[in-house]
């Protein structure tokens, strides 16, 4: 048979799917991953686009390279990509990774993994009840209730936090969130999202900030708070958002509304949920969030270069950002 084979897990975090590249990956050499980074968006990003986007995938679908760690510190890199580009980290994709060793057989439930990921390392165990648990790497909310002026909308208020990512965090912003109205709320988001490039509003040391949340009440029993998540390929988040519930806990803290230990339960617009927590070191805040993931999938993905689309269908309107 003609092309080359890529073996994948898919699996879904509260919705939110991620495809794990298990062999056929490409050779991004040895060191920092930050430098392997570099070098598969240099050389091979043919195979990001082949592996998430349309046909074989969608732009839902978070792929997640497993590589080898560049020192025993750690026990596995993992890369993190989407329909556009790259993420620093991702909280529903390490929660899915887990499952997916799991499913392997690679790790069995009590096991810790300490992950080595862009933005640093990501400590995640296996709980005894099949849940994961991610220590992510320190968070911190850098400027609160910033204003921007969207076009058509007016202006809104948000806060702009580090989670692993750059987010934009807004409440009152009159809208229901509601599963019925992705469309309205992707069209809204990304408004506001155009709107900070254009006002060339950034996280610290000029950081895109490429997702958008937008908080309100909750609908699930237990839950404290629900929220729509715009992703940098202008998808939305069907979980709650590892890295997004760790800006938001980042938020809460520095307002005095969350203790270390409190737990935080964020509800996300499909229903799904995260428990997140906090513990202060050292005068800097790690998150922990907490969630499930369950393996859907295993195939093997052919890249045929005869195939028009062998590299996956481009999204030209949208601009990496990672
Ligand atoms: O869970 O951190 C996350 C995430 C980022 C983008 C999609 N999911």
């Amino acid at each position: 048979m003609n092309g080359q084979r890529i073996k994948v897990i898919d699996s879904h975090t509260g919705g939110e799917p991620t495809r794990v590249i298990v062999s056929g990956g490409p050779d991004l050499g040895s060191g920092p991953i930050a430098e392997r980074l570099a070098r598969f968006r240099a050389g091979f990003d043919g195979f990001r686009s082949a592996t998430v986007n349309e046909p074989r995938g969608n732009d839902a679908i978070v792929g997640a390279l497993l590589c080898e760690p560049s020192s025993p510190a750690y026990d596995a890199g993992v890369i993190f990509f989407n329909n556009v580009g790259y993420l620093g980290m991702c909280g529903h994709g390490t929660i899915g990774l887990l499952a997916t060793l799991e499913h392997m057989g690679r790790i069995q439930r009590g096991a810790r993994v300490r992950l080595e990921t862009v933005v640093g390392q990501v400590d995640a165990h296996l709980n005894a009840d099949g849940t994961v648990t991610l220590r992510n790497v320190a968070s911190h909310r850098s400027a609160a209730h910033v204003a921007v002026e969207a076009p058509g909308i007016g202006r809104v208020y948000g806060d702009i936090a580090w989670g692993g990512n750059w987010f934009f965090l807004c409440g009152g912003h009159g809208q229901a969130l509601t599963l019925d109205r992705v469309d309205e709320l992707t069209d809204f988001t990304w408004r506001i999202r155009q709107s900070l490039e254009a006002h060339g509003i950034t996280g610290d040391d000029g950081g895109v900030i490429d997702h958008i949340e937008l908080f309100g009440h909750p609908t699930v029993e237990g839950a404290d708070s629900k929220s729509f998540v715009l992703c940098p390929g202008k998808a939305y988040d069907r979980s709650p958002c590892g890295t997004g519930t760790s800006a938001k806990l980042a938020c809460l803290y520095a307002d005095g509304k969350l203790k270390p230990g409190q737990v935080w339960r964020q509800e996300s617009i499909t229903g799904s949920t995260f428990d997140g927590r906090i513990s202060v070191i050292g005068g800097k805040l790690y998150p922990e969030i907490t969630g499930s993931a369950y393996v859907n999938a295993e195939a093997d993905l052919v890249l045929d270069e005869r195939d028009p689309f062998c590299y996956g269908i481009p999204r030209s309107w949208a601009k990496a950002t990672t």
